[in-house]
């Protein structure tokens, strides 16, 4: 039982509107809203009640002392692989850039903090964004950066903190969302796995991030993933904000493929996809005959700091954010990715196996890594789910 999460209790997953463990079979239940939306004077006025010590508290970001005290408690409670070796570093520029896409809603970037001390426990946070589910262009919040401060875990407060960013989104007349965990719960529309990439294999090694293979030395291994010093496709270059309009029109035609993508228009693309340093880098392919864009690669920057090592206290990640190869095989688009995030000194390029990806994480020397990650959509079913290949959809 206890190695079968269907079968375990959900106390407060089973009482909220997603796909339920036993509906899984009944292919009967139709795709779509799984909830009508309540009238809005109907939805709760007053913030959901919290523990005494406890008070509500709206960060903004705009202020850079909250913006520190947010990145330190991600920092120091955020996610931690299996074997608290790592945990994610997000930089307070990329918080920045992660919770103010076009048109977001100050009031759902959720704090806790104590009453007394006004120290930031616990987060929260949405951002709104169009999702197309298979034609459907739904309004939605993506939900991430659900944090509660270590000491004060399983006492129900993340219950409590999804309870309100669903009031507040509600509130903005939107009944739909989009998450991602390393956890199951009810119900997965799909499961993905990390691939990863090392660019400094012996780095990688010596903070326990890889291992050396069987019958291999250092050397080799050092050897095997050597890159060429600078992209190998000609008219291969950074992103431009003159770009924006030629980007939008590629990416929107290229994730019309995906059963489950966002709706990107040109406001979103220069925020999600316009290069910042250590944050998200973008290049494109311009063919040098015709000046035309056929091509785009992208990445996020997201550290992860490593935790009791002596001589290291960082690795530098990239991770595979959104490309579109039209005219330049897709695996030689991202070797050059590959090539520019070694000339900028990223340790390890990681790849989810959605989109196409498959077609070229085995031959660019990727290695499946043990973490899953796995999707879900809140208030919204999608029969039967779908694969890691049919899914346009990052999230950070
Ligand atoms: S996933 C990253 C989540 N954060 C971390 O892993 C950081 C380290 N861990 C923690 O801070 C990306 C705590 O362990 C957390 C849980 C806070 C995770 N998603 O308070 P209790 C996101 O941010 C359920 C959803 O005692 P805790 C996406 C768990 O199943 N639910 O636990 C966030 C149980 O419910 P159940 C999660 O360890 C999406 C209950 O929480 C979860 O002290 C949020 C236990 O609560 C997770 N990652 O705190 C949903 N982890 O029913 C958005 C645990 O099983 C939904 N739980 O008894 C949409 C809302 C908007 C809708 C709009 C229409």
């Amino acid at each position: 039982l206890a190695n079968n999460p269907s079968a375990r209790r959900h106390k407060f997953w089973e009482t909220q509107p997603v796909g339920q463990f036993r509906d899984v079979a009944d292919g009967s239940l139709p795709d779509g809203a799984i909830e009508p939306p309540t009238p809005l004077s109907e939805v709760r006025a007053d913030p959901y009640p919290l523990p005494a010590a406890f008070e509500w508290f709206t960060c903004d970001l705009d202020d850079d002392a909250l913006l520190a005290d947010l990145y330190a408690l991600l920092a120091h409670n955020y996610v931690e692989d299996d074997e608290n070796m790592f945990r994610f570093n997000y930089s307070p520029a990329f918080l920045r850039w992660a919770l103010r896409p076009p048109s977001f809603f100050r009031a759902w970037h959720i704090g806790v903090r104590a009453k007394e001390s006004k120290k930031l426990v616990a987060f929260i946070s949405g951002i709104p964004a169009r999702i197309r589910a298979r034609d459907d262009v739904v309004r939605m919040a993506e939900i991430n950066f659900l944090c509660v401060h270590k000491k004060l875990r399983s006492k129900r407060l993340a219950p409590v903190l999804i309870r309100e960013v669903t009031r507040r989104v509600h509130q903005e007349n939107i009944w739909q969302a989009a998450y991602t965990a390393g956890v199951v719960l009810p119900t997965p529309i799909t499961t993905c796995r990390y691939w990863h990439r090392s660019l400094n294999p012996k780095k990688l090694i010596d903070v326990g991030f890889s291992r050396l293979g069987p019958r291999m030395t250092m050397s080799r291994t050092v050897r095997l993933y050597k890159l060429p010093d600078a992209p190998l496709t000609p008219g291969f270059r950074q992103m431009e904000l003159r770009d924006v309009a030629a980007v939008t029109r590629l990416l929107r035609s290229y994730l019309a493929r995906y059963v489950v993508a966002p709706d990107f228009d040109e406001l979103d693309v220069e925020h999600w996809l316009l290069p910042q340093e250590d944050v998200v880098d973008s290049y494109l392919v311009e063919s040098p005959e015709t000046h035309e864009i056929t091509d785009f690669c992208s990445f996020y920057t997201l550290p992860s700091s490593v935790l009791n090592n002596a001589t290291y206290s960082t690795l530098k990640a990239a991770y595979s954010y959104y490309n579109v190869a039209v005219k330049t095989p897709l695996q030689q688009l991202m070797n050059d990715a590959l090539i520019v995030a070694k000339q900028k000194n990223y340790d390890v390029f990681n790849a989810l196996d959605v989109m196409e990806n498959e077609g070229f994480l085995k031959e660019l020397k990727f290695g499946p890594g043990d973490g899953q990650l796995h999707y879900y959509l809140y208030n919204y079913r999608i029969r039967n789910g779908i694969k890691p290949s049919e899914l346009g959809l990052v999230l950070l």
